[in-house]
């Protein structure tokens, strides 16, 4: 087994802004603690992390009464300003030739890892594994919350000024979804009407997981030749195996089919992003919350190229 030496920065993200319960800022505490930075360094990676990114700076010179709500949107200018420093961050380290690998933290902060890693890589493609689409505009969402519309700031569907930032460079053309089972009819129009590559949990339960890994990167990734970013949120797999998290939605991925699409991505050598996100170790048990952030871990080791020996494509 050959050992690669990438350069991969960590990116401990404590940031809560895009919904509304406290803990999620804990997750990326959690998976340090759980022995993840030693793992990809057994891995081979040459590993730049330099301890958390806290946003309690931003969060007290924004508090509550400086951000009143843009019509329905929640604390719009806090996550705005938390993201601006989170993609001027990922942007460096892409430009620099760095995998950047963000712990979350809420799933607002995609807007921000993967609009700072296309910078870098223009032609990124994204496979987003979510029960949630996260396609809201400021016009569709009912709940308000950010961590429910960064992928219309990537695809430019979501213009404000408080977002300015945000260029909206992504094509609707290089972004698939798999796991999706709770979608708003809002979110599902706009999915439609850009012609977006979804795969819910019926086409994984249709086609399996190996077919539709499959054709969820033929779609966004035809030739095989451009960058990828994972962008993973822990409650696209079943409540059973990710108990410790703030939307749960049942009928979700089993462990083995989220490990299976980190392998497959893993097997591309494409990988140059990722985001781990939505661990809330504050929701559950202590167990169940143990057992959440072990997953979580298990996935990024997965993602970075761990091949689980029982797992492993034998030749009889
Ligand atoms: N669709 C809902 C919203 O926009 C839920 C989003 N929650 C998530 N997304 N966890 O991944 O608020
Ligand atoms: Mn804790
Ligand atoms: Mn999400
Ligand atoms: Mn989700």
């Amino acid at each position: 087994q050959t050992k690669q030496q990438k350069p991969l920065t960590v990116l401990g993200c404590r940031f809560r802004g895009g919904q509304g319960k406290a803990g999620v800022e804990d997750g990326p505490v959690h998976l340090v603690r759980a022995g993840l930075i030693e793992d990809l360094n057994k891995l081979g990676y040459n590993i730049n992390f330099d301890g958390h990114i806290s946003f309690d700076d931003i969060t007290e010179e924004i508090n509550e009464s400086k951000d009143p709500k843009i019509g329905r949107m929640r604390r719009p200018r806090l996550v705005s300003k938390a993201c601006e420093k989170v993609y001027n961050i990922v942007e460096d380290h892409a430009k620099a030739g760095n995998i950047v690998l963000t712990l979350g933290g809420d799933h607002s902060l995609g807007m921000a890892t993967i609009g700072g890693t296309i910078e870098a890589h223009p032609d990124l493609c994204v496979l987003w594994i979510d029960a949630h689409a996260d396609i809201n505009t400021p016009e569709t969402t009912i709940q308000g919350w950010l961590h429910g519309m960064p992928v219309s700031f990537l695809l430019g569907l979501s213009k404000m000024e408080e977002y300015s930032w945000a260029k909206g460079r992504l094509d609707p053309s290089r972004i698939a979804y798999i796991g999706l089972r709770d979608i708003e009819d809002g979110e599902k129009e706009t999915l439609k009407q850009y012609g977006i590559t979804a795969f819910s949990m019926h086409h994984v339960d249709m086609y399996g997981i190996g077919k539709v890994v499959e054709m969820a990167l033929s779609a966004i990734n035809p030739e095989g030749d451009r960058p990828i970013h994972l962008s993973f949120d822990i409650d696209a797999l079943d409540p059973t195996f990710a108990p410790s998290t703030g939307t749960a939605v049942e009928g979700g991925l089993s462990f083995r089919e989220g490990r299976y699409i980190c392998e497959a991505v893993a097997k591309t050598g494409k990988l140059v992003g990722m985001d781990l996100v939505e661990v809330n170790p504050s929701l559950t048990d202590p167990v169940s919350a143990k057992k959440t952030v072990d997953v979580a871990c298990k996935l990024i080791r997965s993602a970075f190229g761990k091949s689980s020996k029982s797992h492993q494509e034998q030749s009889c």
